[in-house]
């Protein structure tokens, strides 16, 4: 990673400031919260994937040691929990939005349903008494996958008649069908994006609280958005005015999207509070977790690909199952569409797009945006088809790409799905990733396993991504039922040290570092004299949190704001007490000057003089020196690049080992490389954990057969080589900062340069197509077949 810059201001390698706290073991998580008179709460849960509940007797639960109270569906008549993302149909009508309790009424849908809350002195006296609880439960069929769904007479909501969720398209099918009829040649290729668990390395977390002399309610959460739980929570669910509503996401250890939603328990707890009168705390176990956090990815896609005979690509067609899960989490209907179907032009002019999404319920755990959410299935479809069409062409892999390419001076970008790319050049990333994971030396490394006996392989994709998830008008118009600006105050204290509010939330993305190194930059202040609060909506004015790698992009750039608002204030206090015009005051490296003179102030001089204004000028200015702004950006940021992948694969075994994995990604101007190093890391360590490992696998009778850590295979360190990461920059044109995101890259990159690498070192063996995960049984089996 480069570094060539030292200090601590845009550019710097600055190392995490907040890893200290987290590394002594000092981070506040929601677990380490714990509020006078505190009790626990156990949530009882479906064992069952669906089934009619006819009765529930809790009565030995209630009478049992320490136990406090037994609630149920029927006690807690609230809102449903929403959903913060509506789609239309092709034919207009509205998606059907089934009803969501926080605990179940009258029927359950998934293995992991809520049915009951047991709360006690102890967390041990809730779950013993919630041994006890005589659930009677009539047992239903279970529509587990999505053709069971669509076939099946089992509905997942009798009510709403159908689990067709939606049946959504974009695009211009008549061109496409049009542009089919002319092709030279018509790739095709079924793909299945396998279901993800998100597995944060802290589970979900809630603390509730109600101060009977205040009226005032208090959830603590494991959440990235805690201003959007509190906006969805009090005024959907529980009917809590917002003033009377405080929510605090402390430290928060992962997320991946996971704890971007509003779930039940947070609700369950905060309701609760007042009904015993004392605090309640909920943890989930990692086995809880399994089953109740949001799944990801779950999609199934038919693509046909139309390419001229000089292997320019003329139209793509994609049809997509996505599955919703028993109920629509915050966001899932927004993941297939917005999220996913807008970027199938990828890197490529393709000048025809066509999709067809239909959302399915299914009885299982919901399913909504996990790192990359809808970027990583569209990036999959794409590199995963062109290098498809490459080898049925006879078209090298890399030349089809490049003839198919945006090139780098055709920006602004329109493409047929919607998205206008503002800058990029995938040339300029393809050709350094090839050097760098020379390429040109492939053949003799191949040639060298082979004397070994073992089969290697080498993938690229040639991915885009859309982040930034803005501007408020556009999603608006596409089905979002909320603005997705940002917000950040900054603070300038009377010795001049500042404080900076922001509405994004850092769970593992190093805010608190690359935030104040914006601010040291801009103010030319020293990072120790910067401080960033977040994750508190009594504390920060408002924010919509961070999801769809935005902060930066769009919280970086509010701060950004505030700051400047900061500084032409200051100008213009430095000017009265400099006895010069505001115009003539120059500001650089932390002082106020005259300009053309040695009169200056520094910074903290000046923050003095506002906050004790004895000489001030009072007629034109208020004192105080605290600045706020709302940022709304023009456009999302499209980050991409070039990532390639060489395996090693042991035909005897079907164990496929990573041997390399080179990312040249172009995230604009780059803050923190270090950080962004990071990032890339732990996004490629996701995608490549989808790509050979990771699967929650349903039986017939939904139940998640993968549900703990003994099936469902996490990747560790010794997975992976040590990762060739690197950013080559084209700049953001509509933000002053000029960056892109970088938080999911990594995770949308990566699956199809792995899939590629496994596909082509298996090709020579007759093997011609590979599913994620590529697990070493599958390996194996395709290449017996394949004999
Ligand atoms: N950054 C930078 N220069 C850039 C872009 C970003 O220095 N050009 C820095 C940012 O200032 C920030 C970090 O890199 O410190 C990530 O920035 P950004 O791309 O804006 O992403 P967000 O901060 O909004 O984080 C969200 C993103 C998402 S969507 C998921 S999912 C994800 C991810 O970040 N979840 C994570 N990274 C994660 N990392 C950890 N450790 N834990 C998670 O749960």
């Amino acid at each position: 990673m480069p570094d060539g810059t030292t200090g601590t201001g845009i550019g710097a390698a600055v190392k995490r400031v907040e890893d200290f706290r987290f590394l002594t073991g000092k981070g506040n998580y929601t677990d380490d919260i714990n509020r006078p008179g505190q009790s626990f709460a156990y949530i009882l849960r479906s064992p069952h994937a669906h089934a009619k509940i006819t009765s529930i007797d809790s009565s030995a639960a209630k009478a049992a040691a320490g136990v406090l109270a037994v609630f149920t569906g029927e006690d807690m008549q609230v809102g449903s929990l929403p959903c913060g993302w509506q789609i239309h149909s092709k034919d207009g009508s509205p998606m059907l939005e089934p009803e969501h309790p926080p605990l179940a009424k009258g029927k359950v849908r998934y293995v992991g349903d809520q049915v009951a809350v047991v709360i006690a002195d102890t967390y041990s006296q809730a779950k013993d008494a919630a041994e006890s609880i005589v659930v009677n439960y009539e047992v239903l069929p279970a529509a587990v996958s999505m053709s069971d769904a669509l076939t099946d007479k089992s509905l997942v909501h009798d009510d709403i008649g159908s689990n067709l969720c939606f049946d959504w398209e974009i695009g211009d099918e008549a061109a496409v069908d049009e542009a089919m009829s002319k092709a030279a040649h018509i790739t095709k290729i079924d793909l299945v994006n396998n279901r993800l668990v998100p597995n944060a390395m802290e589970p979900r977390a809630a603390v509730g609280e109600f101060d009977a002399a205040t009226g005032e309610y208090t959830l603590y959460t494991t959440s990235q958005n805690p201003h959007v739980i509190r906006l969805l929570m009090g005024a959907f669910v529980l009917s809590i005015p917002e003033h009377k509503l405080r929510v605090v996401a402390p430290d928060v250890g992962g997320g991946f999207g996971s704890k971007i939603y509003h779930y039940a328990e947070e609700a369950i707890v905060t309701w609760a509070a007042p009904k015993i009168g004392r605090p309640i705390k909920w943890v989930a176990d990692r086995s809880e977790a399994f089953i109740s956090d949001a799944h990801g990815r779950d999609q199934i896609n038919h693509a046909e690909l139309a390419l001229d005979a000089n292997g320019k690509f003329l139209a793509l067609k994609v049809q997509t199952q996505a599955n919703m899960g028993a109920y629509l989490s915050t966001f899932a209907p927004c993941v297939p569409t917005y999220l996913s179907a807008t970027l199938l032009a990828g890197t490529y002019t393709t000048p025809a797009i066509h999709a067809n999404v239909k959302a399915i319920f299914t009885n299982t755990v919901p399913v909504d945006a996990y790192r990359g959410a809808g970027r990583p299935e569209s990036t999959y479809l794409i590199e995963r088809i062109v290098d498809q069409a490459a080898r049925e062409t006879g078209i090298d892999k890399v030349e089809i790409r490049r003839r198919n390419f945006i090139p780098a001076d055709a920006f602004p970008y329109q493409t047929p799905v919607a998205l206008q790319y503002d800058s990029g050049d995938y040339e300029a990333t393809l050709s350094s990733a090839t050097k760098l994971a020379d390429v040109a030396g492939f053949a003799a490394r191949k040639a060298e396993a082979a004397s070994r006996g073992k089969l290697r392989g080498m993938g690229y994709s040639t991915y885009l991504e859309a982040c930034g998830i803005a501007p408020s008008a556009v999603v608006g118009s596409l089905g979002a039922r909320a603005g997705l600006y940002e917000s950040a105050e900054v603070r300038v204290h009377p010795t001049g040290s500042v404080t900076v509010f922001t509405g994004t939330h850092s769970h593992g993305q190093g805010h608190e570092t690359t935030f104040a190194q914006l601010v040291s930059d801009r103010l030319g202040l020293p990072m120790e004299n910067i401080e960033i609060s977040h994750g508190d909506t009594n504390k920060v004015q408002f924010g919509m949190g961070t999801y769809g790698s935005r902060s930066l992009a769009v919280g970086g750039e509010a701060l950004i704001r505030a700051v400047d608002k900061i500084i032409d204030k200051a100008k213009k206090i430095a000017a009265h007490v400099l006895e010069a015009s505001a115009d003539d005051i120059e500001f650089k490296d932390g002082n106020f000057t005259v300009a053309g003179t040695d009169r200056s102030m520094a910074f903290g001089e000046v923050a003095l003089t506002a906050y004790v204004p004895h000489n001030f000028p009072h007629d034109e200015l208020e004192p105080g020196l605290d600045e706020k702004a709302f940022y709304d950006p023009a456009n999302f940021t499209y980050p991409g690049g070039c990532h390639i992948c060489e395996v090693e694969i042991d035909p005897e075994t079907g164990v496929t080992e990573v041997i390399k994995f080179t990312a040249v990604d172009d995230v604009g101007r780059v803050i923190n490389p270090m950080i962004v190093e990071g990032q890339v890391h732990g996004g490629v360590a996701q995608g490549i954990g989808q790509a050979l490992l990771e699967y929650a696998a349903y039986d017939e009778n939904g139940q998640l057969v993968t549900g703990s850590f003994m099936d469902y295979t996490m990747p560790r360190a010794d997975n992976f080589p040590k990762f060739d990461v690197t950013t080559e920059g084209t700049l953001c044109t509509h933000n002053t900062l000029g960056v892109k995101g970088v938080g999911e890259v990594g995770a949308i990159g990566s699956p199809p340069a792995v899939i590629n690498a496994v596909i082509d070192a298996l090709w020579d063996r007759g093997v011609r197509d590979m599913s994620m995960p590529a697990t070493p049984e599958k390996v194996w089996s395709a290449l017996q077949a394949a004999e």
